[in-house]
């Protein structure tokens, strides 16, 4: 190439990509949707695409007012703070994002909140039956295994690998559990953990235990999705059934679609070295515990593939404050069991324990020690 022709390749190739760095996208919004007539009038959305943090947002919709927009370190986020009135009515209103001549309009849904009772509660009365719904029942064969997941397994002859349990078999054998004298179902956390197979204790396992969140707002389609969790606690409730669902705060899997691109690098807990919670409560309960050996306790991870979410981000905060409350209303949830309770910032819980009960008063939380 002559230099002049070099140069004005160079030029082109550095325009191309200044224009492909300018075009935003949305990909995700999260919660997925909210309601009109709650307690707490504001959401937070925590919106994500491609430059999404610099698009300059505004909304036009009766009763819902966008009072503030927030950026942060990565510009693919932006935090979108809602405020909606009692007045407002049920519907979708449109989220418009502009920057320059570019134009985005990303629908976002209001619903009306339904009748049916939700946070109803458990008490010392229940009989909580315990299951891990990858290891109950298997009531559909089609959703056991996914070419497209990170773990593409489902074996039931090894112990290690999923086995192909779903909500569909745990819906099957609700007879069973009233046969047993169940009042309440409990199962270990149906969110989408689509996480490699790990190394524990030198062997390769799956996450069918279900601690890795990798989506907050989908129920893994090896359960059934969603909808399958929906039609699971309708037909619970409808033969009388409590449904107790499991918390986890304190951590998500490695692959989450948020930590693979983080808001903040102070969206988990960063140390020099890769630094294990040492699983020890005393630093927490112990008035005269050293401050370095409350923060290997709270701040350490449960494990290499489960990064510890920082709690005092009040992004991260509210983000799981909301998908609480987002679980309850969507699914109809009756009681909430916390998962590694001492290993959360312990104001952040009482923070997030107050907002759930101020919106389900007879709601029980329980948590693990
Ligand atoms: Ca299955
Ligand atoms: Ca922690």
């Amino acid at each position: 190439m002559t230099k002049l022709t070099t140069t004005l390749f160079f030029v082109l190739s550095l325009m191309a990509r200044v224009t492909v760095a300018q075009d935003a996208r949305i990909q995700r919004v999260n919660p997925t949707n909210w309601w009109v007539g709650m307690k707490n009038p504001t959401v937070q959305l925590m919106v994500y695409g491609p430059n999404a943090g610099t698009l300059t947002y505004s909304l036009n919709y009766p009763g819902v007012k966008l009072a503030k927009t927030h950026t942060v370190e990565n510009p693919n986020y932006a935090f979108l703070d809602l405020v909606i009135s009692p007045t407002a009515k049920a519907g979708t209103l449109k989220l418009t994002g502009k920057r320059g001549n570019q134009t985005l309009t990303q629908p976002f849904v209001l619903k009306a909140r339904d009748k049916t009772p939700k946070g109803t509660g458990v008490t010392s009365a229940d009989f909580i039956y315990l299951a891990m719904p990858d290891r109950f029942a298997n009531g559909d064969p089609a959703n056991d295994k996914f070419a497209d997941m990170a773990d593409p397994n489902a074996d039931r002859a090894n112990p290690f690998y999923r086995h192909g349990g779903d909500l569909a078999g745990a819906a099957k054998h609700l007879d069973y559990l009233k046969d047993l004298g169940v009042t309440a179902i409990w199962f270990t956390p149906l969110l989408e953990n689509n996480q490699p197979l790990t190394n524990e204790g030198g062997v390769m396992r799956s996450a069918y235990h279900g601690y890795g969140f990798t989506d907050h707002y989908t129920i893994d389609k090896r359960f059934g999705g969603n909808q399958a969790y929906s039609a699971f606690i309708k037909s619970a409730h409808a033969a009388g059934f409590k449904v107790v669902q499991d918390a986890v705060y304190n951590h998500v899997g490695i692959n989450h679609w948020f930590i693979k691109d983080m808001p903040s690098k102070d969206w988990v807990h960063q140390w020099p070295a890769y630094t294990n919670t040492s699983y020890k409560y005393q630093p927490i309960t112990d008035p005269h515990a050293a401050e370095t050996d409350r923060r290997v306790t709270l701040d350490g991870w449960f494990v290499p593939f489960l990064p510890d979410l920082n709690q005092n981000n009040p992004y991260v905060a509210n983000f799981l404050i909301q998908h609480a409350i987002w679980t309850v209303e969507e699914f109809g949830v009756d009681a909430w069991r916390v998962d590694t309770y001492m290993y959360n910032d312990l104001p952040f819980m009482n923070r997030c324990n107050a907002a759930l009960m101020e919106q389900y008063p007879t709601i029980h939380i329980f948590g693990e020690s």
